[in-house]
């Protein structure tokens, strides 16, 4: 019978069965692995109320990241699209931000960045409009007054979404307030230090009522894709992979080369001094990765 994994744990968790309702599943065989998003194969078993899933589907594209062992860990599968969740507080960290949105770019999904908490500072700060000017859909909203969450169910109508980012932005509090029944976890942020207590430990996907499914998933301290070549990196900087052509060597990296359309868009201003040290320090962690042998 078919299936969609809801939530996992290893080799258990929760999937949606074919009538809408969810069991706990485990999969059968070590060599299985499914995450969020996944539609799989699953059968009674005799002897367990589990459901024993047997197969799982190919995937249309994948989040992942570096995993302990070097091999990439996957996160959740057949995004449509990865909502990028910025506030106020916790002050905004914009490699992370940035490391998603490369993501979305490699894997083929939308990214889309969220301001979250309008009610406390309405004013958009322009590192965040940058990235409307890249061609980001951006869209400012509150969980506490509501403010432009009907826009944001429109968006999301169709397909699977996933809320990103720092831990205490607000995404299960945008969970709860778009889910009825969602009782998903809220955290204070610490008196001391405005930073998220990473309420919320595993990924979980929800029914929106206006359409689409969305998936709350824990805050991170830090985020990386995974990327086994330095020359793809910048297929994720979108004002990057633009002028590439531009460049005098075709394999230009944009770092130290010469007659280099990126670097003089870069001293006319033409791109953001900030994306650019995003994606040299994302190069850079790439090269350290590949020296270790990953
Ligand atoms: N003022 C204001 N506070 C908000 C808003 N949205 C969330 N918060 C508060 O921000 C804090 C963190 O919210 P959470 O929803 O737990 O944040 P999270 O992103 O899920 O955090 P993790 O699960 O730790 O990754 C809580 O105190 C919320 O009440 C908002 O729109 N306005
Ligand atoms: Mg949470
Ligand atoms: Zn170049």
């Amino acid at each position: 019978m078919p299936g969609r994994i809801v939530a996992s744990y290893g080799q258990r968790g929760v999937l949606e069965a074919g009538d809408g309702t969810k069991r706990r599943y485990v999969l059968k065989g070590r060599r299985l692995k499914a995450v969020c998003g996944d539609v799989v194969k699953w059968t009674e078993q005799k002897d367990s109320p589990e459901a024993l899933v047997t197969s799982v589907s190919e995937r249309s594209n994948a989040l992942e990241r570096p995993g302990s062992s070097g091999n990439a860990e996957l996160i959740a599968a057949n995004l449509a699209r990865l909502l990028v969740v910025l506030a106020p507080a916790p002050e905004p960290d914009f490699f992370i931000a940035d490391r998603y949105l490369c993501s979305a770019e490699l894997m083929g999904a939308n990214g889309i960045v969220i301001w979250n908490k309008t009610d406390i500072s309405p004013d958009i700060p322009d590192k965040i409009m940058e990235y409307q000017d890249l061609g980001y859909d951006m869209l400012a909203m509150s969980c506490e007054t509501s403010e432009g969450l009907g826009k944001l169910e429109s968006i999301l109508g169709d397909g699977i979404s996933m809320l990103v980012g720092q831990s205490g932005v607000g995404k299960s509090s945008l969970i709860n307030t778009l889910v009825a029944n969602a009782d998903a976890a809220i955290g204070e942020l610490s008196e001391a230090s405005r930073e998220g207590r990473h309420t919320t430990t595993a990924s979980y996907m929800h029914e929106l009522k206006a359409g689409g499914k969305l998936i709350d998933s824990p805050g991170v301290r830090e985020f990386a894709p995974v990327i086994r070549d330095v020359q793809q990196v910048q297929a994720g900087f979108r004002e990057i992979i633009r002028l590439a052509d531009q460049c005098k060597f075709s394999n230009c990296q944009h770092l130290r080369e010469p007659d280099c359309a990126v670097k003089e868009a870069l001293r006319q201003g033409g791109i953001s001094s900030r994306r650019y040290e995003s994606y040299k320090r994302l190069c850079n962690s790439v090269t350290t990765l590949l020296k270790q042998g990953h």
